[in-house]
């Protein structure tokens, strides 16, 4: 190391925050929410290699919803943040037993194979599974030091937008205490979820220091509307306001073609927001393929060029479908292939959500 006075610090330090802007930049790229923007400045500046996870209850059907927040994993390899994927099986049956007990192991396995296969992913992202640490006995005391701390009204709100919360279980009140942990015991700097995750995000922040634990960053990325619009956001609850990523080609096509598209305008237009979470984040573009009398074919490469192309209502929403429903088709093929070839792992779980 050259022996550097102040000054030659201070300029490596300012040359180096105008490069890392860059990388601040598409770190936040998409997301809504941040807590806070000054410790994730500091923290991109200090740090080589910080280390981020996104926790997962492995419930429902996988469908593209997910792919929000999944994106945000793909701009933190790009940005140097190393991201690990939890698996929170036990979670999953915390929730009110939206995975009964003895079905976490095969449906940890599902969702895992699930996000392996639906992106093209440059290097594969490291999967950590719940009940793989949440059993230690370091884990579990913390998990009862810290329900010493926080009162029921308290882990009520954390959990609020998560959990099903009807007449809700005492493991319902687990969940928020137990993320809080992960945050520890997962070693990292940044929590990334959706923005239904703010609570349990505040709560961490606030007990995590009582425990005497350092509070981490956290990362909100939006929620996708449902294919229905009107608000109403994408869940496997509702079959028909989300595309799974097994769905046939012609579901796909049926699901794009009977979705909510106003000509001219992006609010709540979830056709807009596969293309902004989704197509761009993957292709880095959007190809159009219109006949000639239609305006011709046209490439956009970026949302931004897409979004002023489509407000100018230079593009119609049928040529956006098409285009729309050809991406998700190439994009999904390898997770539609795997379960036509392996029907069984989906049946196995006696659920006709998780069939056509
Ligand atoms: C859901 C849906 C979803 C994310 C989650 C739950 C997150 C769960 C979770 C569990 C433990 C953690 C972090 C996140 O440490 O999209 O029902």
């Amino acid at each position: 190391m050259p022996n550097l006075n102040f000054s030659d610090r201070k300029f490596i330090k300012v040359f180096f925050s105008c490069f890392l802007m860059g990388r601040f930049k598409l770190a936040f790229r998409n997301a809504v929410d941040l807590i806070t923007e000054n410790e994730l400045r500091k923290l991109l500046l200090d740090k080589k290699q910080p280390v981020a996870y996104y926790g997962i209850a492995p419930t429902g059907p996988v469908h593209i919803g997910y792919f929000a927040t999944l994106g945000k994993i793909f701009d933190f390899m790009e940005a140097g943040i190393k991201t690990k994927i939890l698996i929170a099986d036990i979670h999953a049956a915390l929730d009110d037993l939206k995975t009964p007990w003895g079905d976490i192991g095969k449906k940890a396995e599902y969702y895992k194979k699930c996000i392996e296969l639906s992106f093209p992913w440059k290097t594969k992202p490291e999967f950590i599974l719940g009940s793989d640490y949440q059993l230690g006995n370091d884990y579990m005391l913390d998990v009862l030091e810290l329900s010493s701390m926080a009162t029921i009204t308290r882990a009520k709100r954390a959990a609020s937008e998560v959990t099903r919360m009807k007449d809700p279980k005492v493991s319902e009140l687990i969940y928020p205490v137990m993320q809080a942990l992960d945050e520890q015991y997962l070693d990292v700097d940044i929590q990334l979820g959706g923005i239904d995750q703010r609570h349990i995000m505040a709560f961490a922040r606030e007990y995590l220091p009582k425990l005497g634990y350092r509070p981490r960053i956290e990362l909100m990325m939006p929620l996708m509307v449902g294919l229905k619009g009107l608000g109403v956001k994408m869940s496997a609850s509702i079959p028909e306001s989300c595309i799974k990523v097994h769905d046939s080609e012609s579901v796909i096509k049926k699901k794009i073609g009977n979705a909510y598209c106003p000509e001219g305008s992006v609010k709540g237009n979830p056709i807009a927001q596969i293309c902004k979470f989704i197509i761009f984040v993957v292709d880095g573009k959007l190809k159009l393929e219109r006949p000639i009398k239609f305006g011709g074919d046209a490439e956009f490469k970026d949302y931004e060029e897409f979004e002023k192309a489509y407000l100018a209502k230079k593009i119609h929403p049928l040529d956006l479908k098409n285009a729309v429903s050809s991406a998700l088709v190439r994009i999904l093929k390898k997770p539609r292939e795997y379960f036509e070839k392996h029907k069984k792992e989906l049946e196995k779980f006696n659920d006709e959500r998780f069939l056509n």
